[in-house]
Parts: C-alpha cells; structure tokens; sequence
C-alpha cells in the first residue's frame, strides 16, 4: 500500500503543475477531491499573491466552499456561462485519457462541468494511472424513485454486456444511502474490468432512472500525474 505522505506530495506535484495552466481572467472549473482541493489551494495561493482575477465554478457544495473560504470568486456556471478550461481529479485514467470518477460522489457535476469547458485537465498520483478501467467500483448516480427497478435494469444491461454476477452497490454514508449534491443515490458497479467502456456507457445511458455514470470518455484532453519527488509526467 501507498504511503499516503508520500501520495500527498505527488497530488501536491500535480497540483502545482496544473495551477500554471492557469491564466489571469479565465474562467476556470473546479474539481472535487483531495487532489482537487490541494490545486483549489495552490490556486488560491496563487491568486493572493499575483493579485489577478478568475471566474470559477464548482463542481461540489464542498468545492465552492473551500474556494469561497480561501478568497477565489465562485459563481454558477450559468452566470459565467462557458469555461476556458477544468481542473479536477480522477478515480482512473486509463492510455486514452478516459476516466472513472464520481468516488466522491460528485460525477454528475463534475461531467456539467469538465463538458462545458473548452479543456478538462486532471491532476492525479500514479495509483490513479491503469491499462484498462474497471477496478475501480464504478458509480452511478441514479434517481431515488424506483432506483430498485432501476438497479435490475443496470444488471440487465450488464449481463448483455457479460458482464455477469458483478455485485451492484448501494453507496452508505453512515449507514444511511448517500444523497449527492442532488439528492440522488449513488450505485457502485463492481465490475473489475471494463472491456468495452463505449459500450457500457451507452448501456447506462439508455436507463431512464440513470442520471449519470462515471465514465468519462474522450471529455480529458491531458492528464498532469503527480510523483513523489515533485516532477510530474504528462499522459
Ligand atoms: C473527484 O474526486 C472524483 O471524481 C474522484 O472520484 C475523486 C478523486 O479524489 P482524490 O483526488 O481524493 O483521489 O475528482
């Protein structure tokens, strides 16, 4: 297991990378997550000591209020309109640049978000880096209304997939299901692997109490993985 001192210091490494993408007056979206919130700092940082301005939208009430804590304007993505570029974490990247995500149960902003910016960038450390997704339990975000019917229409589609007998999760905070920014549910697909994500997704799609999945298909245009001693490698 990863040391997390020294998981840290490669989500910092990342962090600061990303933050140099950064332009006085963008319009920026903000990620969600622990390498998220170290970029909102390094950001944050950033801004107080070069004194520039930035429009930013959150993809997460915890995201808005920690940039909102450390002075950085953050306004609806309604009222800015359209981003110039998002930076947030991820759950996996695979060589393609495609993503799980939504481990902190913030994918279907984060996907509003990342797809209304001209460019999605995500910060990561190597453990987030993989050949194939799926190890990662996959999270779908579904309505609460009859999400049990909902749950037997993801195991159908899953089996036309062959994807069979892989255990459908309902995600618990506290013992109690976990309601997203939305007050929605949170299903984790424990799959293990993924062999056709494209396919999958249009699966999910297709389901009318699905809200939003976690796969993140050709919406990354770069990935910054962070290592622990400060460089960073670019996928
Ligand atoms: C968000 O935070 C999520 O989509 C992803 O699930 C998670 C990554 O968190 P961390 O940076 O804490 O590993 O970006």
């Amino acid at each position: 297991m990863t040391d997390p001192a020294v998981t840290d210091l490669s989500k910092d490494a990342a962090a600061r990378a990303a933050v140099a993408l950064v332009e006085p007056g963008m319009r920026l979206g903000l990620g969600t997550g622990s390498t998220a919130a170290i970029f909102v700092r390094r950001l944050a940082q950033r801004v107080q000591e070069e004194g520039f301005a930035l429009r930013c939208a959150a993809t997460s009430k915890a995201t808005a209020e920690l940039a909102t804590a450390l002075g950085l304007t953050v306004e609806d993505l309604d009222a800015i309109g359209w981003l110039d570029l998002t930076i947030d974490g991820a759950d996996e990247v695979d060589p393609d640049l495609n993503l799980i995500k939504g481990g902190g149960a913030a994918h279907l902003r984060e996907k509003i978000v990342a797809t209304a910016s001209d460019r999605m960038v995500v910060i990561a450390d190597q453990g987030k880096v993989v050949d194939r997704l799926g190890a990662f339990h996959l999270p779908v975000e579904v309505i609460p209304f009859g999400w049990q019917a909902t749950r037997t229409l993801i195991q159908r589609a899953l089996d036309r997939l062959e994807l069979t007998q892989r255990p459908i999760l309902l995600r618990k905070r506290a013992d109690a299901p976990l309601r997203t920014d939305e007050g929605n549910l949170v299903l984790d697909l424990a799959l293990e692997s993924i062999p056709d994500a494209e396919a999958l997704a249009a699966e999910l799609s297709a389901i009318a109490g699905v809200v939003e999945h976690g796969l993140f298909l050709n919406i990354c245009e770069l990935a910054i993985i962070g290592c622990p001693d400060g460089s960073v490698v670019e996928l």
